[in-house]
């Protein structure tokens, strides 16, 4: 065999071999064997010395010439192996985006959460702070700075979980407002609203709960009057129960305020003509409000002399319930999610 038939053969064995080489590591084998140091080209190479010296270089010539073609079909392959490798990829990590998404299960914030960020929202932009304060309380700050010293008969209106004589579960978020009059120091002007969880003995029936959610609001300012009450009602109506809604006030009685007021809404439902929501009288009671007591304006450090102040208070799940029409209060506490998603 001459070097030409040799070469020949070498390079038809490599060919069969890279045709059975399917992986980068089979490939880097036949490049070992071809063109390594234990090759067959890098041994014919070394036997170059035995040729007489006028043949060499066209020798060396061929050799290297094979060389440099081998190299070629082994990077060829190399390109074949690759593009394969990743047409595979492609198609496995392929993403049809035809496909529907899957059904996710977002959550939500609670209704009840809904109705406070809202009302606190519509206060923030008339220049109130929201306060917050103690679920556990003392008999001083829920009672008796509110104009209920301990035999009055008011006291009997709300049955108390007592902690011990003097600490108990705050009743209302009044001593929310009564620690802000305090901290204040009777000097500057005061415009809040208090949201909160409070607690009362009750048994949970349909429209009752030991605890709730109420939202108070308190301004105490030198020439506050009950016009700015009223109006500050209307926009809470409003922003509750639509833009067309009216308010009414009707006289009632609250230790903590004098002159007090009970609130209604005209009726959302048939806009103030009668209908069993609203019981045929067109209206809806939705909160309880007044002027602060002197007697609490100086309990809290404020004189009466000078300023004067207007108070209210909510039940959140009361207005949650008529807005939406639920009529049992459980419902807000029992997450059951075929009623939370509803909102
Ligand atoms: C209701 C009625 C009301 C207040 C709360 C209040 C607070 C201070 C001073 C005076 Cl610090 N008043 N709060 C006033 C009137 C009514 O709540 O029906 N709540 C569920």
């Amino acid at each position: 065999m001459n070097v030409h038939e040799q070469l020949d053969a070498l390079e038809s064995t490599l060919k069969k071999a890279l045709k059975n080489a399917n992986t980068k590591a089979d490939l880097q084998d036949v490049k070992a064997k071809y063109l390594g140091k234990k090759a067959e080209l890098s041994t014919m190479m070394r036997h170059m010395k035995d040729l007489p010296a006028e043949e060499r270089p066209a020798f060396g010539q061929k050799i290297n010439q094979a060389k440099q073609r081998f190299a070629a079909l082994i990077e060829t392959r190399r390109h074949e192996i690759e593009t394969a490798s990743l047409n595979a990829r492609l198609k496995e990590e392929r993403v049809d985006v035809t496909l529907p998404a899957p059904n996710y299960r977002t959550g939500r914030v609670h209704v009840m959460n809904q109705i406070v960020e809202s009302i606190e929202d519509l206060f923030i932009g008339m220049g109130y702070l929201v306060k917050e304060g103690p679920e556990i309380e003392s008999d001083l700050m829920n009672f008796e700075k509110l104009n209920l010293p301990k035999d009055h008969p008011a006291r009997d209106m709300q049955d108390t979980f007592y902690i011990s004589d003097d600490t108990l579960l705050r009743t209302h978020t009044s001593p929310v407002q009564i620690r802000t009059m305090l901290d204040y120091g009777g000097k500057k002007p005061v415009k809040i609203i208090c949201p909160g969880k409070v607690y009362r003995r009750d048994d949970d029936d349909a429209t009752h709960s030991h605890q709730f959610m109420q939202i108070e609001g308190l301004v105490v300012d030198t020439n506050t009057t009950m016009s700015d009450l009223k109006g500050t009602l209307l926009e809470v109506a409003k922003a509750m129960f639509g833009e067309d809604r009216k308010i009414r006030l009707r006289p009632s009685y609250f230790p903590f305020t004098e002159p007090s007021v009970e609130v209604d809404v005209t009726c959302s439902n048939c806009d103030g003509v009668g209908c069993s929501v609203c019981k045929q009288t067109g209206y809806i009671e939705i909160l309880g409000a007044g002027m602060v007591h002197n007697n609490v304006l100086k309990a809290s450090g404020y004189d009466p002399e000078q300023y004067q102040g207007f108070a209210f208070g909510m039940g959140v799940e009361r207005i949650a319930m008529l807005k939406y029409g639920i009529e049992d209060i459980r419902h807000f506490y029992t997450n059951d999610l075929r009623f939370n998603k509803q909102f």
